[in-house]
């Protein structure tokens, strides 16, 4: 009778198994700490298209819009006792976008992004729009994006978090295209406008057709069934 408990139980994890997790899309430099900055120093990113934070393009929306990563002291203005949700840096950009191509395409499932803002404390908290966008490299098509992220929401020297999820499904015209993100602080029609603080980009997808048990699990659950079955065949012939 324990023989039989054992199998019953092998047989039912077998095919209880959870599905497949979400998987990663690696991106380049996520937390802008690819260079070791001096607590209270900052690097500017350069600017039209050129990357100069590993990973990472900028471009001005006009306006003389800019950017630049920053390692905030104890003693900081922007943000007080220093705290950066994510290693020593943040990245700081006003009246730009930064962007990044990641090596990927465009597939069915549901994408989900995740970033954290900042508010800066010494700046204006301007009504400038602000975005992080899953987009597409040759159309430039805003697959999704997670919009109207404003100060409202943001205490001043502070971060908060931001993320959503979406589902593409077949038939999207965007399937195959080589995607990216970007993050669009303020818009071409407000120039000027104030920084935007941001750190720890990340991105998962979420692939339908592999949620299936794995192949060890389906042999394991096959195994049990015919050690059941075996086993009532003795005990119906017994
Ligand atoms: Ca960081
Ligand atoms: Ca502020």
């Amino acid at each position: 009778m324990l023989t039989f408990r054992v199998l019953m139980v092998t047989a039912l994890l077998g095919a209880s198994l959870p599905s497949a997790r979400a998987a990663t899309i690696a991106v380049v430099n996520p937390g802008f700490e690819s260079v070791a900055l001096a607590e209270e120093t900052s690097s500017a990113f350069a600017n039209s298209g050129t990357t100069a934070i590993s990973g990472w393009s900028i471009f001005d929306l006009g306006g003389g819009g800019g950017g630049q990563t920053l390692n905030p002291g104890p003693a900081s203005a922007a943000f007080p006792g220093g705290a950066v949700p994510e290693g020593n840096n943040t990245a700081l950009a006003q009246s730009a976008i930064v962007q990044q191509a990641l090596g990927t395409v465009l597939t069915t499932g549901t994408y989900s992004l995740s970033i954290r803002f900042g508010n800066p404390a010494d700046r204006d908290d301007m009504a400038t729009p602000s975005s992080f966008q899953l987009f597409s490299v040759p159309t430039g098509n805003v697959i999704f994006a997670r919009v109207g992220i404003a100060f409202a929401g943001i205490a001043d020297g502070t971060f908060a978090d931001f993320s959503a999820s979406t589902e593409i499904m077949a038939g999207n015209v965007n399937l195959g295209d080589q995607i990216g993100i970007k993050i669009v602080t303020g818009s071409p029609t407000v120039p000027g406008g104030t920084y935007y603080a941001f750190d720890d980009v990340r991105l998962t997808l979420d692939e339908p057709s592999r949620v299936v048990p794995v192949p060890a699990a389906w042999a394991m659950f096959c195994g049990g069934v015919g050690l059941l079955g075996l086993r009532l065949r003795k005990r119906a012939a017994g």
